[in-house]
C-alpha cells in the first residue's frame, strides 16, 4: 500500500506511535510518506529513503549505520514469515526495505502574509502535491487537529483518497471540548472515512461529541517488549542510587494536564520515610514549578532532572515506581512501556488506563490530586514482598501479552483494507 501519515514532531506519544507505525509498515514494505513541518523526533534521519526539503529532493545520510527496530530483527528473521503473519500486501507494494520518504510542508514566501497563516493550506498543498505524484491510497491522520482536517481539505481539492483519522487524547478531550476548537473536532470526526481511537474511553468520550454516533475502531498503543525490558545488570542503577534506595521516575511534557507536581508530592511524602530518588524527565511548561516544589519540600537533592530524552528505556529499565498522576490520559504509553520493564505504575484512574491497569493486581490507580491514596498504595507494595512480586511480574506479562506490536500494526492494516476494498 501506498500511505501518507501526518503525525505532530515534537515529543509527545502520538508522534511517537506515527513513528513507530512508519517503521513497522515500511518494513513490511509498504511505501510509507511522511508530511510533517519537521522530521518526527523519534524518526532517524538514516531511516529515512529520501527527504524532500524546500522543494529539493535528496537523502540525508547520517554517521551512524541505522540500528534495526524491533520489526526489522522480525523480518531479519524471516520476511516471509512476517507477511504470512500481516496477510498478504496489495499488488502495487513495494518490497524494498527503508521504504519511508519525509516531506517538509512546501514554503511560499509573500510578505503579505503572516506564515503562519497559511500554514494549514501549505500542509494541504503539499499532501495534494505528494498523493498525486506518489498515487497515495490512503492518508492517516495521527491526532484529529490539525492533520485530519489538512487532509479533508486536501480530498476536496479532487483526491482520490481514504482518510483514516488515529485519535490520540487531547484532540478529544481537550480541543474537542474548547470552543475555540469544537466545531473543528466534529468536522475532523465525521469527515474522515475511518476513525480509530487508542483506547475504549476515548472512543466513547468521541461520541460524545456527536449528535449520531460512528463507528470508532479501536487500535490501542503497543510496546516492543524486547526494547523494553528489566536491565539485567546493576551497572546503570547504580550511577544514580544507593542499593537500599527506591527509584521512582516521571516522564512527560510537563504540561498542567499531568499534575507533575503531584508526583513530587508523592515522592516527598515516600522519601520522609525511605530513601528514594526521582527522575524528572522530559520537558514542560511546569518542569520549573517541580523543581521548585521539590526544593521547599525538601527534597531537591534527591531529584535527577533530564530534559527529553529518545532512550527512555535507560530509566524506565532501572526505575521501581513510575508515578503519573495525570488529569487525562487517553491510554497512557509512558505507562505501557514501564509495565512492560517490570516498573509497578500507580497513576489516575481517568480516560484508558483503567482498561491498562487493575490495582493491586498489575499497577495502582488513585483518584486524580489523591496524593495520600498514592502514598499508601506504594507503601502496601513496599511492606508486602509478595504484592509488589505479583504486581511486577503481572505488570510485564500485560504488556507482553495484551499490547504486542503484532496486534496493533494488524488492526492498522485492518481498517486499511477494510477502506481499500469499499
Ligand atoms: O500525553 C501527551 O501529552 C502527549 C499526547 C500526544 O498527543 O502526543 O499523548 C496522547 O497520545 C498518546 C499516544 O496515543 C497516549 O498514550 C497518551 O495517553 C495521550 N495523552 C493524553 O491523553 C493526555
Amino acid at each position: 500500500m501506498r500511505i501518507v501519515l501526518l503525525c505532530h514532531t515534537g515529543l509527545g506519544g502520538s508522534g511517537i506511535v506515527a513513528t513507530e507505525l512508519a517503521l513497522a509498515l515500511s518494513e513490511l514494505g509498504h511505501e510509507i510518506h511522511i508530511i510533517a513541518e519537521h522530521i518526527p523526533f523519534r524518526l532517524k534521519e538514516e531511516t529515512v529513503s529520501s527527504s524532500n526539503r524546500g522543494g529539493l529532493e535528496y537523502r540525508e545520510l547520517a554517521g551512524a549505520p541505522a540500528t534495526k527496530s524491533w520489526w526489522g530483527k522480525l523480518v531479519e528473521l524471516g520476511r516471509k514469515s512476517a507477511r504470512y503473519y500481516f496477510g498478504k500486501q496489495t499488488d502495487n507494494s513495494k518490497s524494498t526495505e527503508g521504504n519511508i520518504h519525509f516531506h517538509e510542508f512546501q514554503i511560499f514566501n509573500y510578505p503579505l502574509f503572516e506564515d503562519s497563516s497559511l500554514l494549514t493550506l501549505r500542509a494541504a498543498n503539499t499532501i495534494a502535491d505528494v498523493v498525486s505524484k506518489y498515487s497515495i491510497e490512503i492518508v492517516h491522520a495521527h491526532y484529529a487537529l490539525p492533520h485530519s482536517t489538512r487532509a479533508i481539505l486536501a480530498r476536496d481539492a479532487g483526491l482520490n483518497i481514504k482518510i483514516v483519522t488515529t485519535l490520540h487524547g487531547t484532540d478529544i478531550s481537550v480541543a474537542g471540548r474548547d470552543p475555540a476548537l469544537r466545531h473543528m473536532a466534529r468536522h475532523a470526526l465525521v469527515k474522515s472515512d475511518a476513525v480509530t481511537a487508542v483506547s475504549g474511553a476515548l472512543a466513547s468520550q468521541a461520541n460524545e461529541l456527536l449528535d449520531n454516533p460512528i463507528k470508532i475502531f479501536q487500535v490501542p498503543n503497543w510496546v516492543d517488549s524486547n526494547r523494553f525490558q528489566r536491565a539485567t545488570s546493576d551497572t546503570e542503577r547504580k550511577k544514580y542510587a544507593h542499593k537500599d534506595e527506591i527509584i521512582f521516575i516521571h516522564a512527560s511534557n510537563f504540561r498542567p494536564i499531568k499534575r507533575s507536581l503531584d508526583a513530587v508530592r508523592i515522592f516527598a511524602k515516600i522519601q520522609q520515610e525511605l530513601p528514594s530518588r526521582l527522575f524528572l524527565i522530559g520537558d514542560g511548561v511546569e518542569k520549573m514549578q517541580c523543581i521548585e516544589l521539590a526544593q521547599e519540600l525538601g527534597v531537591n537533592g534527591r531529584i535527577l532532572s533530564l530534559a527529553s530524552t529518545t532512550a527512555i528505556e535507560t530509566f524506565l529499565s532501572i526505575s521501581d515506581y513510575l508515578l503519573l498522576p495525570s488529569e487525562e490520559e487517553s491510554f497512557g504509553l509512558v505507562a505501557l512501556e514501564a509495565m512492560s520493564c517490570g516498573v509497578i505504575v500507580v497513576a489516575t484512574q481517568v480516560g484508558g488506563l483503567p482498561e491498562l491497569i487493575t490495582t493491586g493486581e498489575n499497577g495502582f490507580l488513585f483518584e486524580v490530586g489523591n496524593v495520600d491514596q498514592a502514598v499508601s498504595q506504594i507503601k502496601s507494595s513496599l511492606t508486602n514482598q509478595d504484592l509488589k512480586e505479583k504486581v511486577t511480574t503481572n505488570a510485564r506479562t500485560t504488556a507482553v501479552q495484551k499490547f504486542s506490536p503484532q496486534n496493533a500494526i494488524q488492526g492498522y492494516l485492518e481498517v486499511y483494507k477494510s477502506l481499500l476494498s469499499k
